[in-house]
């Protein structure tokens, strides 16, 4: 019997499992569709992959892909059509930390975690207790990966474990020796992630001002190596936007601001320092737990922060390095007042150049915090070195 076979039916039982919850039947123009040369490449001479083991007809990043998203039709629908681009709805004296670090900088405002906010975090670590933030990637339950809609979910392939020699299907080694080897495919902004600072631009041109087709192919500039490179430590600060309002989460569409912010960051008797980590909770990825996939992405808004210039130029003063949130893709999905979709990717990431990060699971933090009686701690993350990437899976860790 063939490899073949058996991972064809891996792949295929993990994908069409009836309590893998598939992602939606959307796709909106954002992200772009992959292409095949986003696929692992099993021809690649260089590939450590044995090109059988990955020849079955369901590749998790082909559009027929059962699980795969981007087979079907309707984008997620701003209540209203766009009124104005991204490029008029920010100006063009839209607040801008571009040369601030200098002309060769791709890392943005992670400059701003100096040694001494290290220090600063260090210094909040109080009962060592530890929470980590990532979601599982390749859950096949209720669990199964969030991911924005046009994106497909990640598909886990076993290439080697006990069962390939009890089945006969692999010759038995000199020395006795079994092991177990594994490939994943999937999106890199398909779980907890950090997103690259060339990952969006307008107007042809990203972060500090280079060329957009300087992402042509990779990323040669402000690939999310250069955060992976840096890694992210410092005070970080949990805003609990759900609590404040008195919900397990927020509901679809539902929008705040900085002063919502500070009014629920006084109400945790919690002041946002300058150049603290900005973590808000909304209990998004909570309630996606809670309700079928068609619930969840049936006319895709999710909850968030929403673009105003007040709220960029907040960012700008309190140097805010980077914003993580329980979202799957931090704020608002679309302006209310302009439909333009998830205009502070671009007012935020690319004009000040503020790290996001996305899908962290805040819940049990939130309830460390609420236990111990504060919302501080040293909060630490470092993004997968993936070259060229424009993100990359993070696994963030706090500690209180
Ligand atoms: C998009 O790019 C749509 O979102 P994200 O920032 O989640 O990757």
């Amino acid at each position: 019997m063939s490899n073949e076979s058996t991972l064809s039916d891996g792949v295929a039982g993990a994908a069409g499992t009836a309590a893998r919850r598939p992602p939606p039947s959307v796709s909106p123009s954002w992200p772009i569709p992959p292409t095949a040369t986003d696929s692992p490449d099993p021809s690649h001479p260089s590939s450590p992959l044995d090109p059988a083991d990955l020849s079955h007809p369901s590749d998790p990043l082909d559009p027929a892909h059962p699980s795969n998203p981007l087979d079907s039709a309707a984008p997620p629908h701003p209540p209203n059509p766009p009124t104005m681009s991204i490029a008029a709805l920010l100006g063009p004296d839209a607040p801008s930390n571009w040369g601030r670090w200098g002309p060769e900088d791709e890392v943005g405002s992670l400059n701003y975690l100096t040694s001494d906010q290290v220090l600063k975090g260090l210094a909040e670590v109080v009962s060592g207790q530890v929470r980590t933030l990532q979601i599982p990637i390749g859950a096949d339950d209720v669990e199964a990966d969030p991911v924005y809609p046009g994106r497909a979910q990640a598909v886990r392939t076993a290439l080697r474990d006990e069962g390939f020699w009890r089945r006969g299907e692999v010759p038995e080694t000199a020395d006795g020796h079994h092991w177990a080897d594994d490939a994943i495919a999937m999106p890199l902004q398909g779980t907890t992630q950090y997103d690259a600072l060339g990952h969006v631009w307008y107007d042809g041109r990203l972060w500090n001002g280079y060329d957009a087709m300087t992402t042509d192919g990779r990323l040669r500039k402000c690939s999310v190596a250069a955060i992976a490179e840096r890694g992210v430590v410092g005070r970080g600060v949990l805003i609990d936007l759900a609590r404040s309002r008195g919900k397990p989460w927020l509901e679809r569409g539902e929008v705040f601001d900085h002063r919502d912010l500070l009014e629920a960051a006084a109400r945790q008797g919690l002041e946002i320092e300058r150049r603290d980590i900005l973590l808000i909770r909304t209990g998004w990825l909570e309630y996606y737990r809670t309700v079928p996939n068609q619930v969840f992405y049936d006319d895709f808004l999710e909850p968030g922060l929403t673009y105003s210039r007040a709220l960029v130029e907040w960012f700008q003063d309190m140097e805010i390095p980077n914003l993580v949130t329980d979202t799957i893709a931090v704020e608002t999905t679309f302006e209310p007042a302009t439909g333009v979709q998830l205009p502070l990717h671009s007012a935020l990431m690319r004009n000040l150049g503020v790290a996001l990060t996305e899908m962290c699971w805040l819940k049990d933090l939130a309830e460390l915090c609420q236990a111990q009686g504060r919302w501080s701690f040293l909060y630490l993350a470092a993004p997968l070195k993936v070259v060229g990437a424009s993100g990359s899976p993070v696994n963030p860790v706090v500690v209180l």
